[in-house]
């Protein structure tokens, strides 16, 4: 029988079809099959719609889910849909089109778009968190939250974007600047409800042990939670008998605390600023406010600060230090009150300087050798011994030492060393003055051990329209009101004006049909709260409800959680490791401590996609007009050759420039497989290195797969086609095989070829094959070593052993040994596959 050429069109449109009329890719929810939950992060359904990079994750994940379920498991790869936020917001504030109506159109054409990617989705699970049905399970997870006491509502200093008119996160400023639209974030205060993640912050590190994450991306976590072991330590005032309490990782430098300095924001600012100061002191915090905390704390940035008037005592020695108010201290961090200790700590070193403020070394670094100055100028090296710089010895020439290396070049000396003029902790380690410091400190009841963390309670609210009701209604008299369980959800009313108002409410505000409710407690007059969640509210549990989207009554039935949690293989951005993916385990922990989900982690294995950058090497985006469109290239080359050039590009977890030029030798390489099945011969017994080639590519597919080297695995397979093609006749088995484990990678060609062969049923309900050992196993030779031509000894070895590694076993071998030993090896001369000759 004659085929026809390659015609991706009308092949890959027609499985399609096949497929999802025989509901191929649902999962089974009382299976008695092993389990596979493998996830990709669901899209926000832009207006750009598709872009390649989503391809490059979807399509090696569906290469995962396609081949488990060849090899028996029973597999769930769900889709659907993040789809409030701001960018559909601000797509509706600019069109005019209302953003559920522009939802509506976003998801339909990503639908498309997926679809004719051929993934297989189980699509009769697809999720949206836009729909009440949806987001009633977000808002119930919420109110469990507070009802828990960790969602509470606070006046705190937030960044502000006076362009989108909106509170920003944390992590929604990028170097000062408002994440979306590029303005310079400010702080303003208001009131917003928290979420407290940092009640999770010792679980979310600890838990880690638990998972498979990339060392960077765990590392990145705990970094980002930030756990730092230090002191806290009063400060009385000199005139009355309140304190300040500061927080400090280096309690050793207390007695060179020259000053102390406040966050603006403290609330012990208006009380102790003196008459005098009290105009330069309201000027400084009106500055600090149009500033980000970014900008207040980073090191290149100036710092400024003012004096209050007002002194402390230092309570190690009763020292009077003067109190400053500094725009670098953070409110929100250990306490907002920090004792500057310029000669050890950059920032106060900095800020010392511009203010004239006193710089008191009080430690001297304990490594030995250093440079001393005499008259200004470099000569000696000296060694110190321990014991004389300790019995102060080498004192005076250290702190010059200090001066010249140090604070001349305008740095601190941060580092651990020996402590001097600290009264009774001279002479000691900063390791042991740390101790006996703070041991002293909790003696006096002046001060404790503590521990601090980076990670702020999360900023649960925004005064936005496109995002889920906070379902909580505010009575005069009842102060905040869950809203009753059996009320859920709250839905978001259709409005016309979703424009924010810039007052820093939310357009919900203004529709007082919708805010006027009774109080559920009293039945009095009461309102809804009328600010919004943030964007990635919904995505914090989304893979919870694939499980079980129909269900009304709970969050997931209790067999189908136990069945398929944790996910097995998630896979996203290295962009969200800090976000989604710290808040998506924070609120999945507390679900677990509620009882409702059964274990503490949700994802068992964490991988990360590099993204896919243009042809020009910046990243993709209209302005630039080097997007590329996925739907062209679909038409163009197919589906299946936009899969494999994905996988095929580079590196998994490395960004890649685009190029069509690869696009194009994939379609090439999958013409090939094409038109090797014309020479397909079924009484052809296949030849030994045919056959042991094929299971080798086996074996390496499934090593490959599970390191997810998606690009080593296409070669194997481009290489195999090679082989085939140097052959006149292929024999049937061969090419069987070859189709069955080319097809999770490429799903649309090999259905096709395989039916063509004559087969009844589906490709992709074939077994993955199992490779035989024997085949995989390398042919073992004799090897013979010889030293200076002589033969010394005869090992066994693989046939195809390199130079280097047949030098390593030959000079391991005892017989050698003895007549290399000590001596210098000037040339290897090796024959492959029977001798290597050392001489020396
Ligand atoms: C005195 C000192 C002396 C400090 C010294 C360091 C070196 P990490 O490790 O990041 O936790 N600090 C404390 N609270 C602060 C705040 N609200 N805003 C800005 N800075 C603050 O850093 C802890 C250190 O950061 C603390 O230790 C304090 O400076 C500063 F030689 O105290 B240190
Ligand atoms: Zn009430």
């Amino acid at each position: 029988m004659i085929m026809e050429t390659y015609n991706h069109q009308s092949i890959e449109k027609k499985w399609q079809e096949y497929w999802e009329k025989n509901e191929f890719y649902k999962a089974e929810d009382s299976s008695k099959k092993p389990k596979q939950y493998i996830l990709i992060e669901f899209p926000y359904p832009s207006g750009d719609g598709l872009h390649v990079g989503h391809c490059r994750s979807y399509s090696a994940l569906d290469a995962v889910a396609r081949k488990k379920r060849m090899e028996g498991f029973n597999v769930l790869y769900p889709i659907g849909w993040d789809a409030f936020g701001l960018p559909t917001e601000n797509y509706a504030i600019k069109t005019g089109i209302h953003p559920k109506v522009a939802t509506e159109k976003n998801i339909a054409n990503f639908k498309r778009q997926l679809k004719s990617l051929g993934l297989s989705f189980d699509w009769s699970r697809e999720i949206n968190t836009t729909e009440p049905k949806y987001y009633k399970w977000t808002q119930w997870i919420f109110l469990q939250l507070f009802k828990k006491d960790l969602a509470c509502q606070a006046e705190i200093p937030i960044n502000w974007c006076p362009s989108c008119k909106i509170g920003l996160a944390h992590e929604e400023v990028i170097d000062g600047k408002c994440e979306r639209c590029g303005a310079q974030a400010e702080q303003k205060t208001i009131k917003q409800w928290l979420l407290k993640i940092t009640k999770y912050a010792d679980r979310l590190i600890e838990d880690l042990d638990r998972v498979d994450y990339p060392e960077k991306i765990k590392t990145q976590q705990i970094n980002w939670i930030g756990k730092s072991f230090g002191t806290e330590a009063d400060f009385k005032l000199a005139d009355s008998s309140e304190s300040i309490r500061v927080f400090t990782t280096r309690i050793d430098t207390i007695f060179g605390a020259t000053a102390l300095a406040l966050a603006p924001e403290h609330p012990l600012v208006s009380k102790i600023t003196k008459e005098e100061q009290k105009q330069e002191v309201l000027k400084c915090i009106e500055e600090s406010r149009k500033k980000s905390e970014f900008e207040r704390t980073e090191l290149e940035k100036e710092k400024t600060g003012v004096f209050t008037g007002s002194y402390c005592l230092n309570p190690l020695n009763s020292e009077k230090i003067p109190v400053w108010v500094g725009d670098y201290v953070v409110a929100t961090y250990g306490g907002g009150a920090v004792m500057m200790v310029p000669a050890h700590d950059q920032r106060d070193f900095e800020f010392a300087q511009k203010y004239s403020i006193g710089i008191k070394p009080v430690i001297i670094p304990n490594h030995q050798t250093r440079t001393i100055y005499v008259n200004g100028n470099k000569i000696i090296q000296r060694t110190f011994s321990i014991s004389e710089i300790k019995e102060g010895g080498g004192k005076q020439e250290n702190l010059k030492y200090l001066q010249n290396e140090y604070f001349n070049n305008g740095k601190a000396y941060d580092g651990y060393g020996i402590l001097i003029d600290s009264g009774n902790f001279d002479n000691l380690f900063s390791e042991q003055a740390i101790k006996k410091i703070t041991e002293w400190l909790e003696k006096k009841k002046l001060g404790k051990k503590t521990v601090q963390y980076k990670l702020r309670d999360w900023i649960f609210s925004r005064q936005h329209y496109w995002g889920e009701p906070i379902p909580i209604i505010h009575c005069p008299k009842c102060g905040a009101v869950p809203v009753p369980e059996k009320d859920l959800p709250v839905e978001l009313p259709y409005v016309e004006k979703y424009q924010p108002t810039g007052t820093g409410e939310s357009p919900l505000a203004k529709i007082e049909e919708w805010v006027n409710v009774k109080c559920p407690k009293c039945k009095g007059q009461a309102k809804r709260e009328t600010d919004t969640m943030p964007n990635w509210a919904g995505s914090n549990w989304y893979y919870v409800h694939y499980l079980d989207p129909g269900n009304d009554k709970e969050i997931a039935d209790k067999k189908k959680l136990k069945y398929w949690m944790p996910v097995d293989w998630y896979n996203g951005g290295f962009e969200h490791t800090t976000l989604h993916l710290l808040y998506s385990r924070f609120w999945y922990k507390f679900l677990f401590d509620i009882g409702v989900v059964p274990g503490p982690e949700p994802y068992k294995r964490r991988t990360s996609h590099g993204i896919v950058l243009a042809e020009d090497g910046r990243k993709m985006s209209k302005s630039f007009g080097n997007v590329v469109n996925p739907d062209k290239i679909i038409s163009e080359f197919g589906a299946d050759s936009l899969r494999l050039y994905e996988m095929f590009m580079g590196p998994f977890d490395q960004a890649i420039n685009w190029n069509t030029q690869g696009v194009k030798g994939i379609y090439r390489f999958l013409d090939k497989v094409w038109r090797l099945s014309s020479r397909v011969k079924r009484e052809e017994a296949g030849n030994p290195e045919s056959e042991r080639l094929v299971h080798k590519t086996i074996k390496k597919i499934n090593e490959d797969l599970e390191e997810f080297k998606f690009n080593t695995i296409i070669s194997a397979l481009m290489i195999l086609a090679n082989h085939f093609e140097k052959q006149e006749k292929i024999p049937f088995g061969l090419y069987s095989l070859f189709l069955i484990i080319l097809s999770p990678f490429a799903p649309h060609i090999t259905e096709e070829l395989w039916s063509f062969l004559g087969n009844k049923e589906s490709i992709h309900k074939q077994s993955w094959p199992q490779y035989d050992k024997k085949l995989v196993k390398d042919e073992m030779i004799t090897l013979v070593v010889q030293v200076n031509g002589k033969v010394r000894d005869k090992i066994e070895a693989e046939a195809d052993i390199s130079e280097d590694k047949a030098k390593e076993l030959a000079i391991s071998s005892q017989n050698v040994k003895k007549w290399v030993q000590n001596k210098e090896i000037k040339k290897i001369v090796f024959v492959q596959g029977r001798l290597i000759n050392i001489v020396i």
